[in-house]
């Protein structure tokens, strides 16, 4: 259907007052998210916001889940009916995230929209999520998070462009009217660029000599990429793949890669025939869990041990010039990066406050204890790379996971670390918890528990030293004097009540220590954690909901 000029509807409704994005962009149930108006309200604040030029091109794409390809379609219409006229999006309205951040970057986009609640529940009664980021392929900065959310508190209406639906199933280039619109396949340009970084003659040589890798895509994006990948270059049979169809309730699946959601991978890996690697991935292709026979490698050991690895890495021979971790992740990657020689920076929780260090060439490399790690290749953390990565030092390495952590921790030390969450319906309480917590710190510092003296206590403030901008009340942390830390903060990717995440962290560095169990030498920590935040009598918890 050829249109010669588009029609466009101002359609007049009240603002919502709930659009106030998160820790990666807006999350909602999907219940919300469809409400008559909602979305497009949401994408009218950003399009006021961000002023981008006429005729600008914008990037779509999402995990797939329940909803994605109905907001694409809205999505596009209040592009064009906002003077947008070119469209890449992804064939079926998939873009791993990691791979929406590269074509961004890649095709020169004013902007991107990724649809996704990551690794939160799909389905109809599941949760929905919209985050939008910049050129850069980096999420947007919290500033503009902020001004988004103004503008939608003011807004009295939206403009949309009356346009028959975009034919998502076929790549190529259609036309309709002055909206030039790009379907593509959402694996090339990504499988392309880890074609460049890791050696896989190397990985195919060492899975023909036998070793085995599985991955659990967990009915969610990373599924089509790991076929890609994993199948048709590198040569894993396809049962290496798990749960690898991409669904939109993700299969009744917690999409989320750690060892309870995938509780599963964990059972095969203490299996005696286990793969040599097991990893997961979440919803939207970002978060990686890895896994080796009987051993669990925790997120922040796996960004300290890449950085001790770089050389075996084809892409990263040349090293980094800094590495960057969040606040709350342990601080593993700090002793790797001093022995290095390099800055590591201490960021906000939240992958858009390593954009700006990113893309100053500051870092190289960076992680979260949330299960996500990433470099500069794009702007996003990375999932799948991660599990490259592992792949690659396995096979240059020719020895076992468990083997190179050990020798790891034999050289560094090593930070035993756990993260202890307690979710609370009631979120005022938990946010009283919060405020009493930042009011006893003067109190706090200085105080004896046992053998242990809490050196240092404050609620982190960020400075970033990029544009100086200032990110204030980032999470509450206790550094004790045995090598112990505790860092308090509310999660900020809930769409129900409220979680509070606990953050516990001991560095060791004697034999016995090094071998014993996280949950034995962090169990005194966790309960002192608990009883300076009087976590019992504000939300009435005796126990943690959850601990990873
Ligand atoms: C998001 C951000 C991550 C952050 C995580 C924290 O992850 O992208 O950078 O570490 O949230 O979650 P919370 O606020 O619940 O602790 P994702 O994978 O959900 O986009």
């Amino acid at each position: 259907m050829i249109l010669s000029t588009l029609a466009i509807t101002e359609v007049n409704c009240a603002p919502f007052q709930d659009q106030r994005p998160g820790t990666a962009g807006l999350r909602k149930k999907v219940s919300v998210f469809r409400q008559p108006h909602y979305l497009e309200c949401f994408v009218q604040a950003i399009f006021d916001t961000l002023k981008l030029p006429q005729g600008a091109r914008l990037v779509i794409g999402g995990d797939g889940r329940y909803h994605n390809t109905e907001a694409i379609q809205t999505i596009i219409r209040i592009a064009a009916a906002n003077g947008l006229r070119e469209v890449v999006v992804g064939q079926h309205g998939l873009l791993s995230t990691p791979a929406a951040s590269l074509v961004i970057r890649k095709y020169g986009a004013a902007a991107g929209f990724i649809l996704t609640a990551s690794h939160n529940p799909g389905g109809p009664d599941g949760d929905f999520g919209l985050k939008f980021n910049s050129p850069t392929g980096g999420q947007a900065t919290e500033q503009v998070t902020e001004a988004v959310f103004r503008a939608s508190q003011q807004l009295t209406g939206y403009r949309i462009a009356d346009l028959p639906p975009v034919d998502l199933a076929r790549t190529g280039h259609t036309r309709l009217g002055e909206l030039a619109i790009q379907v593509i396949d959402p694996a090339a340009d990504y499988t392309a660029l880890m074609q460049q970084l890791f050696d896989f003659d190397a990985i195919r040589d060492w899975l023909k000599s036998g070793h085995r890798v599985r991955f659990d895509a967990m009915h969610a994006v990373t599924g089509l990429y790991a076929r890609r990948i994993l199948v048709d270059l590198l040569g894993c049979p396809p049962d290496s793949i798990l749960h690898g169809e991409s669904l939109p309730d993700f299969g009744g699946l917690h999409p989320d890669p750690n060892p309870i959601d995938a509780a599963g991978l964990v059972a095969e890996s203490m299996r005696a025939d286990s793969a040599d690697l097991l990893a997961a991935s979440d919803g939207d292709g970002d978060r990686n869990m890895i896994l080796g026979p009987e051993f669990f490698l925790s997120p922040g050991d796996s960004v300290a041990m890449m950085l001790a690895s770089l050389q075996q890495i084809p892409g990263y021979r040349s090293g980094v010039p800094g590495v960057a971790r969040s606040m709350p992740t342990s601080r593993a990657l700090d002793v790797v990066a001093a022995r290095l020689g390099i800055p590591c920076y201490e960021t906000p929780t939240g992958w858009r406050f390593f954009c700006n260090l990113l893309e100053a060439g500051l870092i190289g490399l960076c992680g979260e204890e949330s299960f996500g790690t990433s470099s500069a290749h794009v702007r996003e953390k990375d999932g799948l790379w991660a599990v490259l990565f592992w792949i690659n030092l396995l096979a240059a390495r020719r020895c076992s996971l468990k083997d190179i952590a050990s020798q790891h921790w034999r050289t560094y030390g090593r930070h035993h670390y756990q993260r202890w969450d307690y979710y609370t319906a009631d979120t005022a309480r938990a946010n009283e918890l919060v405020a009493a917590l930042r009011s006893a710190l003067p109190g706090l510092r200085g105080r004896q528990y046992g053998d242990v003296r809490i050196e240092s206590a404050d609620d982190f403030h960020y400075r970033d030293p990029v544009d100086g901008s200032e990110s204030a009340h980032q999470g509450i942390r206790l550094v004790l004097g045995n090598g112990s830390r505790i860092v308090y903060r509310l999660s900020g990717t809930g769409t129900t009540g409220a979680t509070l995440r606990v953050y516990l962290e001991r560095h060791v560095h004697d034999e016995a220590s090094i071998n014993s169990s996280g949950s034995e030498i962090l169990a005194p920590l966790g309960n002192l954690a608990a009883e300076l935040a009087r976590i019992h009598e504000f939300i009435g918890a005796n126990a943690p909901t959850g601990m990873i």
